[in-house]
């Protein structure tokens, strides 16, 4: 009986997503989800690193965050397939450096040599300045103008979709 009423849930759930194009918890393989523990959403819809910050927020994520290689390929898979500017290949992440030019730090305030995950494609600092931080469609990391919408990805803890089925596999791991 409690199996049933956690697959309701999840279907409604789901069907919620796929309505609001919300985040993908339950849309994750569970072979995605044992990897990063994390659950995504891809925008479309450039925004400013500051706007994509909000945006998160107000979805209850946060900007995403690279901590394991694997993390960063199942992002890499994220990217619309179309690609050769540098509006198609980039996505804001959460990390900038904060007026400390040049030390990049997430937007919880660790260094991002804790993030476990420090692959480079730069940074090059183009002028004027690349003081926000992003991720190229092939994983590297890249500094980026903070005023400059691009893509983004939020990431969400899966415990706070309140997705039971999913909760339970994650913590039985
Ligand atoms: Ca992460
Ligand atoms: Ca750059």
């Amino acid at each position: 009986m409690m199996t049933h009423f956690a697959e309701l849930n999840c279907s409604l759930l789901r069907s919620l997503h796929s309505t609001t194009r919300s985040m993908s918890c339950c849309s994750l393989s569970q072979s995605a989800r044992e990897l990063t523990r994390s659950c995504y959403k891809f925008h479309q819809v450039r925004r400013n690193w500051t706007r994509a910050f909000m945006t998160c927020a107000a979805e209850g994520a946060h900007l995403a965050i690279i901590n394991s290689e694997a993390e960063a390929k199942h992002l890499t898979t994220m990217f619309p397939p179309e690609g050769g500017t540098l509006e198609l290949d980039l996505a804001h992440l959460g990390f900038q450096d904060y007026g400390e030019r040049g030390v990049w730090r997430t937007i919880h305030g660790e260094t991002i040599q804790n993030t476990t995950y420090e692959v480079w494609a730069g940074p090059d600092n183009a002028p004027p300045g690349e003081y926000c931080g992003s991720m190229f469609r092939n994983g590297k990391l890249n500094d980026v103008w903070c005023d400059r919408s691009f893509y983004f990805i939020c990431e969400k803890d899966p415990k706070s979709l309140l997705c039971d089925d999913d909760l339970y596999q994650i913590q039985a791991l």
